[in-house]
């Protein structure tokens, strides 16, 4: 015999749910690592707002006090962007049984929100950038937890492409091997979160949230386990080129080579540094890029709801 999984859908979620209406998954660990107070808390009501006006409802999920809660109260987002990191425990794959078993909290990357999603049946989530594996990853072996998610988890995830902090182009193998769909969406390129265009082919391209729909439903109707990850061009008014974001990567890489950074740290110490040697403009195309890719991910979810119907 075993356990039923220790969730709760918010009363919203559990009618949206029961009524087949579009809901849209939100990470968590993006407010409490990826951005800094009060930013995190303005973006989060904001991807909120994004997926209701595009016809959708917003569940917000995060661990607390031993339960996957998947749509929270204002006042929860609130705690949450408050204590930031560090009140809140970055909980991936690997945390989030012992978590749920001591009966603690803490926060949902993209691989751990995906398996909340899939638990609470639902099948499309908006975030900023996904994981990869890590500039210099053949050696160091820090590869997310998030790519090999895609590759078991049928969720579809709407980000703005790998973040740039990445080895993009190793990411993108590790994808193709897990038979995980990369689909940029209306151009040939693929996205590279803060950059529109990473200079790198896209694997697929798709133009519509009808069309990202479809495929949505044609592995489902093929049996293939895992998900897609639809990579959504910044803003263009907010994005920042290429050329000019890379000497922030490079220099925010350098930072957490000198001060030992490892593991799970590593990611929201770069998004940090590059926040500082960006004078805030790395912050501001994230925000944007999050408020674009809520919208998208509703459009989609809408479209999954009346193909079904
Ligand atoms: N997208 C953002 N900001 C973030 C993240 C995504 O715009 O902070 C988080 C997600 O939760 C993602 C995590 O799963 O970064 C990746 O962490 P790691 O590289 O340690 O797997
Ligand atoms: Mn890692």
């Amino acid at each position: 015999m075993t356990l039923p999984p220790p969730l709760r859908l918010s009363p919203e979620v559990a009618a949206a749910r029961s009524e087949a209406r579009p809901l849209v998954a939100l990470e968590s660990t993006i407010i409490t690592h990826g951005m800094p107070w009060p930013q995190n808390l303005q973006t989060a009501r904001a991807g909120e707002a994004a997926v209701r006006e595009a016809g959708a409802v917003p569940a917000t999920i995060a661990v607390i006090d031993g339960e996957i809660r998947v749509g929270l109260e204002d006042g929860e987002i609130e705690a949450l962007a408050r204590n930031g990191a560090r009140g809140l425990a970055k909980l991936s794959r690997a945390d989030l049984a012992v978590t749920l078993a001591r009966r603690a909290s803490g926060a949902t990357t993209v691989a751990a929100t995906m398996i909340a999603a899939r638990l609470a049946g639902i099948e499309v989530f908006a975030t900023g950038g996904i994981g990869g594996v890590h500039r210099g990853g053949e050696l160091s072996l820090d590869i997310s937890a998030d790519l090999y998610e895609l590759a078991q988890t049928a969720v579809t995830v709407v980000s703005a492409g790998p973040k740039a902090i990445l080895d993009l182009e190793r990411t993108l193998e590790v994808l193709e091997t897990f038979g995980v769909p990369v689909i940029a969406v209306g151009q040939d390129t693929l996205p590279a979160f803060w950059s529109r265009d990473s200079g790198l082919a896209a694997p697929l391209r798709l133009d519509d949230a009808g069309a990202i729909a479809r495929a949505h439903l044609m592995r489902a109707a093929l049996g293939l386990p895992g998900g897609q990850l639809v990579a959504n061009p910044v803003p263009a008014d907010a994005e920042i080129p290429r050329a000019e974001i890379e000497a922030a990567v490079a220099g925010a890489l350098a930072d957490a080579e000198m001060q030992g950074v490892r593991g799970k740290d590593v990611t929201p110490f770069l998004l940090q540094r590059i926040f500082h040697l960006t004078g805030g403009r790395s912050l501001a195309a994230n925000i944007s890029l999050v408020l674009n890719n809520a919208r998208l991910a509703a459009e989609i979810a809408g479209e999954i709801a009346k193909q079904k119907a």
